[in-house]
């Protein structure tokens, strides 16, 4: 007999962490590896730094050390706006908020600003990203200033993306596993446990919340650029549709990412493969609501300590469950008599 669904999930969940734990391992000692590019010193004591022209955007040089007293200078290279913001200015979590250019007038080629500059005037390894692509913890757009003292002695290393991780977990409801879809609108149904849904909101990567971006058919193995590409659907509501879907097999991966559009690291992300076959009369809107006979496998999201992943009592899950399919014939029956008037 297969587990329920909910503890597939967990196991899923479970090896995703593991091996984004050793991801992250990976990423940490090789960032400290290449960390020592020393970059230019010009005659007046600063280093130029400058941010790609294309994206994704990330800085010319991501990890540097240099000497007391010297100043950076990050150029923007395009009309696209960045900020140069260290990371306890988006978490907390992350240390002191030492520097940050700010959102208000951001740092772009065609803008007022075209650089910006900080003079380091204290030892320590100090870690920014760009609140517009970038977020605390190495994610992104984001890069190191290690500052070291004449003795060479630096400071304990910055905070890591897993220490700064929101605690969410995400899942897909609908469509379930393996399921068929008739018709070319798919409903997606899904939750997320352990942050708060809201619409996106330019430069915040506050931890406790987020929205869910849809990725239909993935080309792009890299999640933050599919995110930016045509064929994400973003969410900031537990339910979605996603139009124009060709008969065929699918793959969907909905990824939370913080209220900037950019997914934390290790990625949050649930995956569900289903099938769509044509409407029987050729027809476009046949999905929602969903034909005569087709599943309806729909559990309104938990809140709170319900839980998501079946932490929860049992028996309220059954009381949503119930209510939900109910809710659901409701409507059924609602737009059946409103095709009827
Ligand atoms: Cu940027």
């Amino acid at each position: 007999m297969r587990a329920p669904e909910f503890l597939r999930s967990q196991r899923r969940l479970s090896a995703r962490l593991a091996l984004g734990l050793i991801m992250a391992a990976v990423a940490a000692l090789s960032a400290w590896a290449f960390a020592g590019d020393t970059g230019t010193v010009s005659a007046d004591g600063t280093v130029a730094l400058t941010i790609s022209s294309t994206a994704p955007y990330n800085f010319s040089m991501k990890n540097i050390t240099i000497d007391v007293g010297t100043t950076v200078r990050w150029t923007a290279q395009t009309g696209a706006p960045h900020t140069i913001t260290s990371d306890g200015c988006g978490d907390p979590r992350a240390g002191a908020c030492t520097f940050d250019s700010g959102l208000d007038q951001t740092i772009s080629s065609t803008g007022q600003r075209t650089f910006y500059e900080f003079k380091f005037a204290n030892p320590g390894v100090y870690s920014y990203y760009c609140r517009i692509h970038g977020a605390p913890g190495g994610v992104a757009q984001s890069g190191t200033i290690t500052v070291a003292a004449p003795s060479g002695a630096t400071g304990p290393a910055p905070v890591t993306a897993l220490v700064l991780r929101p605690s969410a977990s995400i899942v897909v409801y609908q469509p379930k596993e393996g399921a068929t879809v008739v018709g070319d609108k798919v409903t997606v149904n899904l939750a997320v446990n352990g942050a708060q849904l809201r619409a996106p909101v330019n430069g915040q990567t506050n931890p406790n919340y987020g929205h869910f971006n849809l990725i239909l058919d993935a080309t792009n193995p890299d999640l933050a650029d599919a995110i930016g590409g045509p064929t994400v659907t973003r969410a900031n509501t537990n339910t979605a549709t996603i139009e124009n879907v060709k008969p065929g097999p699918h793959t969907l991966i909905a990824v939370w990412t913080y209220d900037n559009n950019v997914p934390p690291q290790p990625p949050i992300t649930y995956t569900v493969k289903f099938t769509t076959v044509a409407a029987p009369d050729g027809g476009a809107a046949a999905a929602a609501p969903p034909a005569p006979g087709a599943p309806t496998s729909f559990r309104p999201p938990a809140t709170g300590d319900g839980g998501l992943l079946g932490r929860g009592g049992g028996n309220s899950t059954n009381l949503y469950l119930a209510s939900g399919m109910l809710l659901l014939a409701a409507l059924g029956l609602g737009y059946r008599m409103r095709d009827r008037a």
